[in-house]
């Protein structure tokens, strides 16, 4: 067994709240060993706004005398690259602007710290659909995918990008350039296999969502939400506020930290598991599309994972931000204790974090892949006590650890496996699709098919051609096609059908 395990979830019962600042190596009367203390900036929506953050953060690192470790940026990151990318971003016509990330695209100027991001609802799509399972968008700045799963310095750092909507949750990634103008939407969101993917996670140190997860506001001062935001106050009363699938994986997972963004609030919440929050008396009615949580415990209860009942409740710090305004609410900094420290620095450096990838995510990530789906359908995802799925995990854990036993936590560097480079040409103003190599590096070293660079703009011929080959993107695509064409000539030709969305997955 390896022996840092130990001390990380000794670590996670263990620790402080966030903004104090802790004792490195003493907690709660136990000695743990290598913890060091990190301290992470934390913002709300970005929206192309880069240069202000880190502004921000290296003013505050020269008032405090304090080095910032970490930057976490909770969506509408809007990266875009050129004008190029412009038609891929869903805003009003009069805020499709630049922005500053074409200057850290460039290389013109580099993000000082270590910088992880999540989409919101205001993203380049096309360029985050490049690197759906993460990987740097500029140096030092990396996208944590359509949903992910990192350790910075042994911290385990969960994340969901998109927004919640219904319609779109049980569809699979069906959009492709050029994007029509409701594909422009339902790309950024959140879908179902995301959410299973991240379900099977245990409790992560911090989770990253740009909206909220249902029902959070209940744990905090909801009166005076409502004060700052009367507009969400029929939300809020209706319990329809935040995102369904993120409040189970809230009550699910139970991380420690949990960071948000979207609703341009700062709003902070204490969520005690296995309690009522105290917020309540605002919220008379449940709300319909919530996601049963019994569920849940059903599983934890069958398969012995359950919370030790001697054990105290365990809580989440939510915190909302808003985003980056002179008036301010937008960056929070905390002090966390890390499991592990990076190698030390030379002097007059900033001192580096290690990075790497949570090799239980690469196993999720290996045994949903055939639950993938690239079509407007998403096929069936198999529960999480699903025997077969579970079956299917255990195996690909045992194949990594396996596979990177002699050479241990290195070779789950994420730098050694992806490292930033240029799609897109700088100063472009032609929309066209590219392949990432760092999607396909991934793809390689994890063992999976890279089904994401594998569109060609209509003009263009498909890059893979292999007929034989049942699972061919471009197969897929032909398929998708023919498809689309026999339903329209169906509706052409027979009599009234009843309307019914048969692409829709009942739950
Ligand atoms: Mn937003």
């Amino acid at each position: 067994m390896d022996p840092e395990d130990p001390s990380r979830s000794l670590c996670a019962q263990a620790q402080i709240a966030a903004s104090s600042v802790s004792q490195p190596n003493k907690m709660h009367g136990l000695r743990l060993h290598t913890l060091v203390t990190m301290k992470i900036a934390v913002e709300g929506c970005l929206h192309g706004e880069l240069d202000a953050i880190y502004r921000d953060i290296l003013e505050n690192e020269r008032e405090t005398g304090e080095q910032v470790d970490l930057v976490l940026l909770c969506g509408d990151i809007q990266a875009l690259r050129s004008e190029a990318d412009l038609p891929s971003l869903a805003v009003p016509e009069k805020y499709k602007r630049l922005g500053d990330f074409p200057s850290y695209y460039s290389g013109e100027k580099t993000a000082p710290i270590l910088t992880l991001v999540i989409g919101g609802n205001h993203e380049a799509s096309n360029y985050m659909w490049e690197l759906y399972y993460g990987g740097w968008i500029a140096p030092n700045i990396y996208y944590m995918g359509s949903s992910g799963c990192v350790e910075v310095n042994g911290l385990v750092i969960a994340a969901a990008s998109g927004i919640y909507k219904s319609h779109d949750y049980m569809r699979g990634r069906f959009e492709r350039q050029p994007y029509s103008m409701s594909d422009l939407r339902s790309m950024y969101h959140t879908r179902a296999f995301d959410i299973a993917k991240l379900s099977l996670l245990s409790s992560p140190d911090i989770f990253m969502s740009h909206d909220w997860p249902n029902g959070v506001e209940q744990w905090g001062d909801v009166q005076e939400l409502i004060r700052k935001k009367p507009f969400f106050r029929e939300e809020i009363l209706s319990s329809s506020l935040g995102s369904p699938p993120l409040q189970t994986l809230l009550y699910e997972l139970q991380p420690r930290y949990w960071f948000s963004a979207h609703l341009h609030v700062r709003f902070a919440a204490h969520v005690m598991h296995g309690h009522a929050p105290s917020g309540t008396s605002l919220a008379g009615t449940s709300n319909p599309e919530a996601l049963d949580i019994n569920d849940v415990d059903d599983e934890n209860d069958s398969d012995g994972i359950a919370e030790d009942t001697d054990v105290p409740s365990r809580t989440t710090e939510f915190l909302a931000l808003s985003k980056c305004t002179p008036r301010g609410d937008y960056l929070h900094f905390f002090h966390l204790d890390a499991p592990e420290a990076a190698p030390p620095s030379k002097i007059g450096e900033r001192s580096q974090v290690t990075f790497r990838f949570h090799e239980p995510w690469l196993a999720i990530t290996k045994a949903m892949d055939p639950y993938f789906s690239l079509q407007r359908y998403q096929q069936p995802i198999p529960p999480i006590q699903d025997k077969g799925l579970r079956d299917s995990l255990t195996r690909e854990e045992k194949s990594l650890a396996t596979r990177w036993a002699s050479a241990g936590k290195h070779a789950l560097d994420i730098r050694q496996v992806q490292s930033f480079s240029r799609t897109a040409p700088l100063n472009d103003s032609t929309p066209a699709i590219y392949r990432n190599p760092q999607t396909a590096a991934f793809c390689e070293w994890l063992g999976i098919p890279n089904r994401i660079n594998i569109q060609s703009m209509p003009e263009m011929t498909p890059m893979n051609t292999d007929l034989n080959d049942p699972c061919s993107p471009s197969n897929e695509v032909a398929r998708i096609r023919q498809a689309a064409f026999d339903r329209k000539r169906k509706r052409a030709q027979g009599p009234a059908q009843p309307a019914r969305n048969t692409e829709r997955v009942s739950k």
